[in-house]
Formats: C-alpha cells, structure tokens, sequence
C-alpha cells in the first residue's frame, strides 16, 4: 500500500483517532497560537562557492547521464543555479523528513530534467538518495527513473514527464495549503509552492487552464520558476512559439518578472519579491540550455541526450570541475548537507506548536494528514441506507450522489468538491459547501470553470498535498479532456473522485457529442482506476462509500442524467458492491440457465428481461456489476461464484462491448452501442439502439 507520505518516506506523525470536524471551531483552537515564524532567506554564498555547488549538479547530471547512455542533461545543467539558490537559501524543507507536512513543495514540472532532483536529493543528505543509486540512474528498481515517480522516490512532489501536469499539481498543492491554514490556522500549515517548469510546460493547453485558476484564487504562495532557455526538442522556441509568457502570466493576474537564470543576486531577488506578492508569482529565468558544455550548450543537442565523453571532458574544464566522475569534494559537499538540514530547527519547533494545538484540533490535523477514513464515514452510510430502505426514491443517480455527498460532506469535512463549470448538473455541490473564493479559502466548493483538464491535475495536486480527499463533477463524455491526469493519478495511486454524469446517452437530446459510448471502456483500461457506475440511489451511496475508503486509487462515478428506480429494497448494512458485482436478484430455482449483467441505468433493464424470459420459463438471475476492477480483484473462487454457472451469459450496457469479454466470455450475448448515438429524447434513442429489455432477452433465448 502506497502510504500519504509517499512511498520510503518517513511517516512522521501517528494516526490519531477523536476527530473533531467543526472549521470554525479548528481555526478558533490555533488561534490564539503564534502564526509561524517566516521561515529566513539564508544569506548567500560567495559567487564563487555558489558556482561550486551548482556545477556539482551539472556533474553529477553529466556523469548520470553518460553512464545511463541516456536522459536529458540540458536542463539540470541550466537551471543548477536556480536550483541551488531556491534549495540552499529559501526552500522550507529538512532532507531527514521529506515528507514534513509543512515543508514547501517543489514540482519539478520538467520531468525530464529528473537529475536535477536526484542530484539535489544526493547532495542535501536525502537518506535514500545515495551516489550509487545516482550511478544507477534509469535502470530497473533504482530510485532514479527516467521521470521523477512520487511513491517510489523520497523527496518527490508528483509523478511529473507529461508536460504541464506538474504545474497544474501545484496549482492544487496551493490550493490544499491555503484551505489547510484558513481550517487550521497557521501555525499549523504555512508553507510556498515552488515549480520549475520548461517551454515545454508552458506551451501545454493545462497552462493555461492552471495558471488562469491560480491567478483568479490569487494563490499568493505559489511561485514559478521558468527555465526560460528557448530550446526544446525541435530546436528553438522560435519554431513554433512566439508567446509572451511575462504577458501571458500578468494578464492571468500574476506577478512577472524576467531575469538572468545564472545570477544568483538577481534570482535571490525575485524570490524576495515573489514571497512578498499579494498574488503568484511567475519568475521568467533566461538560462542557457546544457550550461557549461562548450559546443552543446544552448542548443537542441544538450536537451535528451548524452553530450559524449569529449564534450564532457570540455564542459568539466570550462566548469573548472577537475574531479572524477560521481565525485563530489568533501567541502561541497559539506555545504550542500549543511543546507539540507537547514530547516530541521524549524521542523521541530512546528511539531512544538502542533503539540500546543487543542488535542482534538491535533488529532483532527494528523487524521487528516495521515489520509486515515475518518470514523463518521460509515455511521453517516448507515444512516443514508437506513433512510432509502424506509422511504425509496426514484432519482437519477447523479441526484443520488448529491443525496449521499449531503451526509458525506459532513461527516468528511475534508472533502473539496468543485465542478468544471456544470454544478446544477453534476450536482456535486451540497447545501452547506461554502466556495473557495481569493480571500476566503476556508469553503469546500471550487469553482474550476470550463477547465477540466486543469480541474484534474489540482484535484491531484491537493490529493498529493494531503489531508483533503478531492472530488469534482463534468460530464463523462469529457473525461477525454481530464484523461492525462486521471491516468497519472492512478500511477501515483491518489485518491481523487471523479463524478462524471451524463453517462449515455440516456442524457438524450443533447446528442452525439455529449453522449460517452466508448468512456466506460477507455476509463477501465486505465490501471489501478476504479470506475463505479451504480444501478440506483443504494449502489450509489455504497460507490461513494468504496470510492472514499480507497486510499491508494482514484475512482470515476458515473452517473446518470435520467431517473431510475430504486432496485435494492430493505435494509442490508453490507456494501454489496464491495465485491465489484453481486446478485441483485436470484433465480426462480437453483439453476438459472441465463446470467443476466447489468450496470448503471442498464440494471433496470435487464431485471424487466428477467420476467420477459420468466414469462417463458427461462429461469434468468441478475447481476450488477457496479465495479469491473473489484470484480477482477477477487480471487477467482469468489469471481466464479458471482459470475455464476449458467448456460448463457447477457450483458447490457449503454456502452461498446469492449472489456465485458472478460465478464460473459466471448460467446456471451452483449447488447449495447456499437458506434455514436443521436439527438432525441431517451426513450427514443434506447429504442433506436435497441437497448431494450426483450432484445437482451432475445439476445438470451438465441443461445439457448
Ligand atoms: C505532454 C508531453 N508532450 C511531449 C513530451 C515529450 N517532450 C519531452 S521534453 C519536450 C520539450 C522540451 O523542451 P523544454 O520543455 O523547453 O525542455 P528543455 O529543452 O528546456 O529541457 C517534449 C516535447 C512530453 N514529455 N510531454
């Protein structure tokens, strides 16, 4: 199990139990606590120490890089004094604890520059980080991938390769530390969010999404560095990109600067200024790709490649570098270890003044930190099933989510939901969500716009802060538009939620383009994701339930836009999906001869086949299948005994077949979509596709 604290990194504070869930009542506990002292700027070495320290990141990057025969030296070398004046003089960080949860974050949004991090990691004292696994760099079970992966490596902010993700990440780590500080106070939470991001990172459409949303919440503790080296793959910038990113950032409403990336005065400067700002802070670095290597440098050839033994040789002597490989000296050494404990004093004295916290405030701080569920989760579940078993309602299902999200919300007050710009219909907002606002961070709504790629990558970002559980609603059909980072979620194993309504075309009229056919499909193929799609009001508050205790993976909700009726009667205090599929109706006698399979808005339907094939004597059974991945997580015993020993196997889904295979085999009956749908009222178009109760029960009587 990946734990919050990231994979290997020490988990510094105990699971406590006693919540308590009031915000008021957790600000009033801190605050008559001294806010956080600022954390100081330490003064700066002379030019020629810092020139030592930074080129021993360009060695090592070098080094790495030739003895792996691959990887991206270019930009660990140009931006080495970036990184050594943020980590040696402003970073709140202590390397014996990476995963302090008041540290600042650093996102390497470059993920390709990942020496820059290993190299950092070595040289601060990161326990793990060791020079062999630098001389291990990209190779199978090091701690040095290609790409910086969080979970595996100590240190690492978020999984960062597909440019522009790991700026939207810390749009969301932003987020998470602001509504953390407005909950707990800040003597509490209080720390910056730094980002190193390449061209590349700024070219991406998620930029623009991210840095539009942090301007607006006017994130004031974030800071972007931009490595500003006019080089990328192709060659230059200029190819293809004639964007004024200072411009482009300011009319965001963000503070920008543009700078020399090679004078530690001036980026000590702009980093002053950026942590004064009342609102984010873009600090545009002009830096020389490959800095250092005489006749690669600032060019396309320093960016992904070896530079090659002579024109290592050419950089270490115009560096003035004159050690082995992998060598760093002992007195650079010295003062890069020096730098990683800096902050170990300030560390200690935030565990001082979370231990003066108000014990529940404490415990409810660390419950949350930790990702623990909380006890509430499920009491309140009991409670909604309690409920629906005494008065059934015929909702859609998205209608449902709102039923379950209006006791969750408050029994988790760690949940952030938001919408892309579609509350009224993903109904992800409940009565007593307040919204996010630039000067009031304390709400549990975001509003992200029309924004759902960069609303994806946030939810990751505060999912990696920790202590807030984030949750957010668009159409399913627009999944497409989140998929990059829903995939890298489910990489990094975070728990984010994803309600996505409209899940067929059961939304009807507004047709082909909003109506998902292959998203079911595409979402389940992505590992380790959980895509509930539950059959009526009792599976949805049982999906809500699963989805919220599944600390390692992220889940997708999808819900209808159409009503349906409430399937699961009584009262039973088991999650029946639990299981990722159960029978929701037996046979008449033992031996059915069809197994019919359902999900979502589909589970009706086969039940009313169920008594069209009962009505000839066909003894059918019914099975919904909320969850594939649960079901395919049982051992084959349990998969066997839920899927069952009928002759024939049926399944309907307002889908494509694609992935039920597995389920009904490939002589089973699928009824479902094979290609887009139409503009119509629903009725209409369930008849049209022939997603109808007799054709699944046709579709059963042809096998017999
Ligand atoms: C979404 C995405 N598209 C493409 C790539 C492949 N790629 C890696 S780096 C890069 C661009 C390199 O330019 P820049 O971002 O300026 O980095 P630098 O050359 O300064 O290292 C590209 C296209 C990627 N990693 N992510």
């Amino acid at each position: 199990m990946l734990s919050p604290w990231g994979r290997g990194a020490r988990a510094v504070m105990p699971q406590l139990a006693n919540p308590m869930n009031k915000p008021d009542l957790l600000a009033a506990a801190s605050a008559n606590l001294a806010p956080s002292p600022r954390f100081p700027a330490a003064s700066p070495a002379s030019r020629a120490a810092h020139d030592r320290m930074a080129n021993a990141i360009r060695a090592l990057a070098m080094d790495a890089v030739e003895q792996a025969k691959s990887g991206h030296p270019g930009l660990p070398m140009g931006a080495a004094d970036i990184a050594t004046v943020l980590f040696t003089r402003f970073l709140k960080f202590d390397s014996a604890a990476p995963a302090w949860p008041d540290r600042d974050r650093f996102v390497l949004s470059a993920g390709h520059g990942s020496m820059l991090l290993y190299a950092l990691f070595y040289l601060l004292g990161y326990e793990a980080m060791t020079i062999d696994q630098i001389k291990r760099f990209r190779q199978l079970g090091s701690l040095t991938p290609g790409h910086p992966e969080h979970g595996h490596t100590p240190g690492v902010e978020t999984t960062t390769g597909p440019l522009g993700q790991g700026l939207a990440n810390a749009v969301g780590m932003a987020i998470a530390e602001r509504h953390l500080a407005a909950v707990f106070g800040e003597a509490a939470v209080d720390h910056s969010t730094y980002v190193l991001a390449s061209d590349g990172d700024l070219m991406e459409g998620i930029s623009q999404e991210a840095l539009a949303l942090a301007g607006h919440l006017r994130l004031a503790k974030l800071i972007v560095l931009y490595d500003d080296n006019g080089i990328s793959i192709d060659g230059p910038t200029a190819l293809a990109d004639s964007v004024d990113q200072v411009e482009r950032f300011r009319a965001a409403g963000w503070a920008a600067c543009r700078i020399d990336g090679h004078d530690p005065q001036a980026i000590a400067a702009a980093l002053e200024a950026a942590k004064k700002s009342d609102r984010p802070s873009l600090i545009a670095c002009r830096t020389t790709i490959g800095f250092g290597a005489p006749n690669k440098g600032g060019t396309e050839k320093s960016h992904g490649s070896p530079l090659g033994p002579d024109e290592v040789a050419a950089a270490r002597q115009k560096l003035g570098w004159t050690y082995p490989p992998f060598e760093i000296p002992a007195d650079i050494l010295e003062e890069w270890r020096a730098a990683g404990a800096r902050g170990r004093g300030t560390r200690l004295a935030w565990a001082k003044r979370l231990a003066a916290l108000a014990p529940q405030t404490r415990a409810e701080f660390e419950r949350r930190i930790a990702g623990a569920p909380s006890p509430k989760l499920a009491a309140a579940v009991k409670e909604l099933k309690q409920k629906l078993a005494a008065t059934p309602k015929e909702i859609a299902t998205r209608a449902a989510s709102e039923f379950a999200l209006e006791a969750l919300t408050v029994a988790l007050p760690e949940m952030i939901g938001g919408s892309a710009d579609l509350t009224g219909s993903n109904n992800t907002r409940t009565k007593a969500m307040k919204a996010i606002k630039p000067a009031d961070y304390a709400g549990t709504f975001i509003h992200y716009g029309v924004r759902e790629h960069g609303m994806a990558a946030a939810m990751n970002g505060m999912a990696l802060h920790g202590g807030i559980i984030p949750f957010s609603g668009t159409f399913l059909v627009f999944s497409d538009y989140c998929r990059p980072a829903i995939r890298l979620a489910a990489l990094m194993g975070q728990r984010v939620i994803h309600v996505m309504t409209h899940d067929s075309i059961g939304l009807g009229e507004d047709g082909p383009t909003h109506q998902p056919v292959e998203h079911l499909a595409a979402l389940r193929a992505i590992p380790r994701l959980q895509v509930f799609r539950p059959c009526d009001v009792v599976e949805t508050v049982e999906c809500w339930q699963l989805a919220l205790q599944s600390r390692d993976a992220p889940s997708v909700l999808a819900l209808t836009r159409q009503n349906l009726p409430q399937l699961r009667e009584g009262f039973d205090e088991a999650n029946r999906c639990a299981a990722g599929a159960y029978e929701l109706i037996a046979a008449e006698d033992d031996d059915a001869v069809v197994s019919l399979f359902a999900t979502g808005s589909e589970v009706a339907i086969a039940v009313e086949a169920k008594t069209i094939l009962a009505a000839r004597k066909i003894s059918a059974r019914v099975v919904s299948v909320p969850c594939f991945e649960l079901l395919l997580a049982q051992s084959r015993e349990q998969r066997m005994a839920i899927v069952g020993t009928a002759a024939v196997n049926v399944a309907v889904e307002a889908g494509i077949r694609q992935g039920w295979d597995a389920i009904i085999g490939s002589d089973g009956g699928f009824v479902g979509m094979t290609g887009f749908g139409a503009s119509a009222p629903y009725k209409e178009l369930y008849r049209e596709f022939g997603i109808t109760a007799q054709k699944v029960a046709d579709a059963a009587i042809a096998r017999l």
